[in-house]
């Protein structure tokens, strides 16, 4: 196997030396975390792996150089894309950092809604996508990271219809009114351009969560346990919170410059309780929401002054962004006021460096910092907390933690604070510096097993994993044509068939209201001849059991109404397939009442255990935004019930959620012998009943080989085959009663 990651940086540091360019790998988690867990699967399973890195070398790259740069790098793993300083303009600092960056991170005021950006954005994603194509080979997979390359997905998919993608969003995915004011094309070709992907991770579930609202409220795509289907494949979307390279922070260093660095660490931090604060220079951080905290602290708690030292280190970055150098200044003059007026001759409350640390001198603060406080306004995960923490070899040590980072969701025994709230920041320095040892040891054991046991080797092997089981489940429906003959040859030798029908788009056309579909004479002959001979007719359908009735109850066959919820076996009375409740309708009617009015020619078709709310004739581009606006409302107002929202043909029904065609299709396929079963429908009430008969027929035994599943239309299904419309159904059936052979 070989793994294609694809990043926006690669995880080299190019610099020139003597007039000649070098690379060196940058040590971050995300490569160490890869590379061990592809040596792991290389001595376990004996197979041949590799990864090959593509993405921005770090700097621009003259023409002349670039092949020069590319041999180079091979010997790294690496395969750069070239990009010019124009587009990494327009591109990284213009479509990155002052739109998907600030209004990931719940800073709507910070972005600027550019158009060029967007049109760069899109150009570099393509120049990232021929980057890969120019690599690929056949049984590589693609592992695709972070908002710079959101499009890329579904770029790659349009070439590579069958290769795993799996995409990682390393940064918040934001709640839907957020995700919102994006310009709507944006926002949707950026959803679909993920959705090209097999497995989209996220670091939490909340993440995971605001992005299928979005889909499901713009795209209009509905998902079962996270999973999508999305045009000719099937999408999963899951959590894996990234972990941090365990071993790394938690072991010492053998050199000789860790030890210098903790020796000087200590002399300087002599008496005093130290607070270690690292970060990036960016809003999202709330460096300066920290400084008010620990200016509130000194001035609420005179007794600590001279006491504690707050060692913060602020990271270069996005120099060229102006919101940077503002904030900057902000930092600058904070530390200023505070320092001045706190310090004395012998003590400074603020020791203050901005720059990069060499890993050594990370770890050296991190082992000599009673507190780390780290209180980020949004942060999709934040490792620096979980390195404090795995740094902490004896244990002590106190994790003030915001509870806006995504890591606060694994680190529930820090102290975790709303990072707006400066007495909250105040107060748990406070708390922290007076902390007992048991305590805090208590705590970090905790924290420590958890880091341990989900390490970044485990977080690249469980999605590399899921990505490649995803890629063994997808769902192919192939067409009818070839697998005709055998499936006939089957019909004619079995002695007991079972055939359940779905009615609406399977057996008639769609009609612009429903009393309209009335089954024709042709089709009523049809299915009086299906029922000769030995096979039991079903018609299974969402239609109520009086039309059912009125149709084709005369035909004795079997009907099953309301998506399940009734049968009526030929001859015997209706009767309900489980016990169900129906108090909810007058409740939700007021709701669905409001969209009638909303949307003109749309109606409620009232059940008896379920409504639905239909919207063939009402225009079609109004309607599209008021059924996902609806879905919404109701998949809110029912989560906790077990009610079920059905996104069917230009209709939403809401029903019982235990009844399915699924579960009323399997107790008729058991309570007989059959030794042959057909399943045709067309919309996703039917890929209840396929799912169903996919994993039955997985047992032997329990249901016949000769078990068949026909999708209706070409959408993604789980069913075995598919066919085009329902005279291509109808035809099929008539050649089953008139027994002919041939194709
Ligand atoms: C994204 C998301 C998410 C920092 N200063 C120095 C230094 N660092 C290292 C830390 C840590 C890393 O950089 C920063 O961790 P973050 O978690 O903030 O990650 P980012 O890559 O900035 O950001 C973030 C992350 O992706 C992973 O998915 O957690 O939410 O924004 O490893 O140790 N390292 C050294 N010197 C420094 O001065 N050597």
């Amino acid at each position: 196997m070989r793994l294609l990651i694809v990043s926006n940086r690669l995880p080299l540091n190019g610099v020139q030396k003597d007039g000649k360019l070098h690379f060196e790998q940058s040590a971050g988690g995300l490569v160490s975390g890869l590379s061990s867990y592809l040596d792991s699967l290389k001595s376990s399973s004996a197979q041949d792996v590799e990864y090959v890195w593509i993405g921005w070398p770090g700097i621009t790259v003259q023409d002349k150089l670039q092949t020069e740069v590319k041999n180079v790098l091979v010997d790294l793993h690496a395969s750069p894309v070239f990009l010019s300083e124009k587009a990494m303009e327009k591109f990284y600092l213009g479509f990155c950092n002052k739109i998907i960056w600030p209004l990931f991170h719940y800073f709507p005021y910070n972005t600027i809604y550019d158009k060029d950006y967007w049109l760069q954005y899109q150009e570099v994603n393509k120049i990232f996508r021929d980057a890969v194509l120019e690599v690929i080979k056949p049984g590589d997979v693609i592992w695709v990271h972070d908002y710079h390359l959101m499009l890329l997905p579904a770029l790659l998919r349009e070439k590579l219809p069958q290769t795993p993608i799996g995409f990682f969003l390393h940064i918040p995915f934001p709640a839907f009114e957020l995700y919102r004011l994006l310009p709507t094309a944006w926002g949707q070709e950026i959803l679909r351009g993920l959705l090209g992907a097999n497995l989209i991770g996220f670091h939490t579930q909340e993440y995971a969560q605001y992005f299928l609202r979005s889909v499901q409220r713009i795209l209009g795509y509905g998902h079962r346990l996270g999973h999508i289907l999305f045009q000719s494949h099937a999408v999963k979307v899951d959590t894996f919170p990234m972990g941090i390279d365990y071993q790394r922070y938690h072991s010492t260093p053998t050199g000789s410059e860790f030890g210098q660095n903790l020796n000087e660490l200590e002399q300087l931090l002599d008496g005093y309780k130290a607070v270690l604060s690292v970060d990036r220079l960016d809003y999202s951080k709330g460096i300066s929401h920290r400084l008010q905290g620990y200016k509130l602290f000194l001035e609420d708690n005179p007794q600590w002054r001279e006491q504690v030292v707050l060692l913060m280190i602020v990271v270069p970055s996005r120099i060229g962004v102006e919101h940077y150098q503002l904030m900057k200044r902000k930092i600058d003059e904070l530390v200023g006021e505070i320092n001045g007026r706190f310090g004395t001759l012998n003590w400074t409350p603020i020791i203050y460096q901005y720059k990069f640390l060499p890993l050594d001198s990370l770890l050296a603060m991190y082992r000599q910092s009673d507190v780390a406080l780290i209180t980020p306004l949004r942060d999709g995960m934040n490792l620096v907390a979980k390195e404090y923490v795995a740094a902490r070899t004896d244990q002590t040590g106190v994790l003030i933690l915001s509870e806006m980072a995504g890591a606060a969701k694994e680190l529930g025994e820090a102290l975790i604070v709303n990072p707006n709230n400066i007495e909250a920041i105040a107060e748990a320095l406070q708390q922290a510096l007076t902390m007992p040892e048991t305590e805090q040891i208590r705590r970090n054991q905790v924290m420590q097993q958890r880091l341990k046991g989900n390490d970044v080797v485990r977080w690249s092997g469980n999605f590399i994993q899921k990505l490649l089981q995803l890629q063994k489940e997808q769902f192919r429906a192939l067409p009818l044509d070839r697998h005709k003959q055998t499936l006939k040859a089957d019909f004619h030798q079995a002695d007991k068939r079972l055939l359940l029908l779905d009615y609406d788009g399977t057996l008639v056309p769609f009609a612009d209201s429903p009393d309209q579909a009335k089954p024709d004479q042709e089709l009523l002959d049809l299915l009086m001849d299906l029922k000769k001979g030995n096979s039991d007719v079903v018609i299974i359908s969402g239609r109520d059991r009086a039309i059912l009735e009125t149709w084709v109850g005369f035909l004795n066959i079997t009907l099953v109404a309301e998506h399940g919820a009734w049968i009526k076996k030929g001859g015997e009375p209706w009767r309900l397939s489980k016990p169900q409740f129906k108090s909810w309708k007058c409740q939700l009617m007021p709701m669905l009442e409001m969209y009638v009015d909303k949307l003109p020619g749309s109606f409620i078709e009232e059940k008896e255990f379920s409504l639905a709310w239909h919207y063939r004739q009402a225009d079609s581009k109004l309607s599209a935004a008021c059924a996902r606006e609806l879905m919404d409302g109701l998949m809110a107002f029912t989560s906790n019930i077990n009610l079920h929202i059905l996104q069917g043909n230009k209709v939403l029904e809401v029903r019982n959620s235990e009844v399915t065609k699924g579960s009323t299709g399997i107790d008729l396929a058991l309570t007989q012998d059959y030794d042959f079963i057909l399943a045709i429908g067309d919309d996703t009430t039917d890929e209840d009943l396929f799912a169903i008969l996919a994993l039955e027929h997985s047992w032997p035994g329990v249901l016949p080989p000769k078990t068949y599943t026909i999708r209706v239309g070409t959408d993604k299904s789980q069913a075995s085959y598919f066919l085009s419309d329902n005279v291509e159904v109808r035809e099929m059936l008539q050649e089953l009663v008139s027994g002919k052979h041939n194709n």
